[in-house]
């Protein structure tokens, strides 16, 4: 029999997720390395990772204790059985990740993606007021442009309409509060917006609609990030956490972009003082290397389940891959890079030379508003008349091929370096990124 011949030159088999695929196979655009701060294309170019992957490899690329812990755990002990078993990397990772997490929140659920970690959050929330003899608490609410993954719950807690159109009736039982997105008051803040904390009162009204003794949580991204960076006004997520305890609702802060580092802090519920009551991960949490999501929670909310004969199972959730141990070693390669390196608050060493930097971008062609946070930025564009999405993908293209990843997101244009970036290399994505904005059409 002959060797199976790996047919590296089709491209149509694989139906490439959130992707325009023709475009893309007619024209492809292939990674073949990946070291540091760059990645090298099929045809030997370099190309600067001006969004950290997909804003997952917060250490930056090929790192070698990531590497190594891999290696040396897929040769010692390749898979556990999750369920009924463990192994001793997934206790200690959890160890360590709940010595990073604010104060109160202190157990740990793996998942295996952003998306999982979301599902499995809303559902631990339903259960949680179950078991606490509250089970008519069963609305979940999030928020207009909000991402929170693609399963079933994470379309339906989020607002991004093209995620959701498509897909029939989502869950019932879940209502939306309005964005904070704001360019009248707001355009080329630099931080956080001045305007808008009032926005959070309509979380009171959307309450009164329906009732607080129907509602189990409330989801927001601390920054919404895939929707195009909206930072959340100065004040807004203090009074959002105020009125969750005023009604007694749950606070799920969903951290798979704003996790691991992002804002200078190990999480934005530090940044912005706010601790919700359970937090969804991802990305940064293995550096992007390997697959792994995660929920912190309270003490409270854990405790909650703990009760009942000993022997049965407390919680009827779960994966075949949770706290897969290659994934956790690769989680712990990845905190012991983050810690020895102190990349966690690097963001914040950088922010303000990052600051100055994108807002530099002020006044090129087509700008109508500059955003940033930590080690996040955005440069929104003005759309074409009639084509929107368009002018950001060919600056999208257009950086590509002059050397720069970046992500774009309607006519948003994301950057998220990873948090290894230098301040040469900051100066080069915004050089390259003035270049690219003053050839658009
Ligand atoms: N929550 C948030 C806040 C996210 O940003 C998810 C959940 C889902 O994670 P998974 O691992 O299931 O993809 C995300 C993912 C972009 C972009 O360019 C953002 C995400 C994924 C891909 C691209 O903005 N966020």
């Amino acid at each position: 029999m002959n060797a199976p011949v790996r047919a590296t030159n089709n491209l149509e088999a694989f139906w490439m997720p959130f992707t325009a695929n023709r475009q893309f196979k007619s024209n492809p655009r292939l990674f073949v390395a990946a070291k540091d701060m760059h990645y090298t294309t099929a045809d030997g170019r370099r190309v600067l990772d001006g969004t950290a992957g997909l804003w997952c490899c917060n250490a930056g690329h090929g790192r070698p204790k990531i590497t190594e812990a891999i290696q040396r755990q897929a040769a010692e002990l390749d898979y556990a059985p999750a369920f009924q078993m463990g192994h001793p990397a997934a206790f200690e990772l959890a160890s360590r990740l709940v010595q990073l997490t604010p104060q109160g929140i202190d157990h740990v659920f793996f998942a295996n993606s952003g998306s999982e970690a979301v599902d499995s959050a809303l559902k631990i929330a339903l259960a949680y007021h179950r078991a606490r003899g509250e089970g008519q608490r069963f609305r979940l609410i999030g928020r207009e442009r909000g991402y929170h993954g693609v399963g079933f719950g994470g379309i339906s807690v989020g607002g991004i309409v093209s995620n959701r159109k498509m897909f029939g009736t989502l869950l019932t039982g879940v209502d939306h509060i309005r964005h904070t997105h704001d360019l009248t008051r707001n355009a080329y803040s630099r931080g956080l917006p001045e305007y808008g904390a009032e926005y959070a009162e309509d979380l009171e009204r959307v309450i009164a609609l329906h009732d607080a003794s129907t509602i189990a949580a409330v989801i927001i991204e601390p920054i919404a990030g895939s929707t195009g960076v909206l930072l959340p006004p100065k004040g807004y997520l203090e009074r959002i956490r105020a009125i969750c305890d005023k009604h007694g609702i749950l606070l799920i802060f969903d951290e798979v972009i704003t996790g691991f580092g992002r804002l200078g802090t190990p999480f934005a519920a530090d940044y912005f003082g706010v601790t919700p009551d359970m937090m969804t991960v991802a990305k940064g949490i293995t550096s992007g290397v390997i697959p792994m999501g995660a929920v912190f929670a309270k003490k409270e909310i854990y405790d909650a389940f703990m009760n009942g004969p000993e022997h049965v199972i407390e919680l009827f959730h779960g994966y075949t891959y949770s706290a897969n141990p290659v994934a956790c070693a690769a989680a712990l390669g990845t905190l012991d890079t983050y810690a020895e390196e102190g990349l966690l608050t690097r963001a914040a060493e950088l922010a303000s030379y990052w600051e100055d930097a994108i807002h530099s971008l002020k006044g090129l062609p087509h700008v109508i508003d500059i955003r940033n946070l930590g080690l996040i930025g955005a440069v929104e564009l003005e759309p074409i008349a009639g084509q929107p999405t368009k002018r950001a993908f060919s600056a999208f293209l257009k950086a590509y091929e002059k050397g720069l990843l970046i992500r774009t997101t309607g006519d948003i244009i994301a950057l998220s370096p990873p948090l290894i970036i230098s301040k040469a290399e900051i100066d080069e994505l915004i050089t390259t990124l003035g270049d690219v904005l003053k050839t658009l059409d």
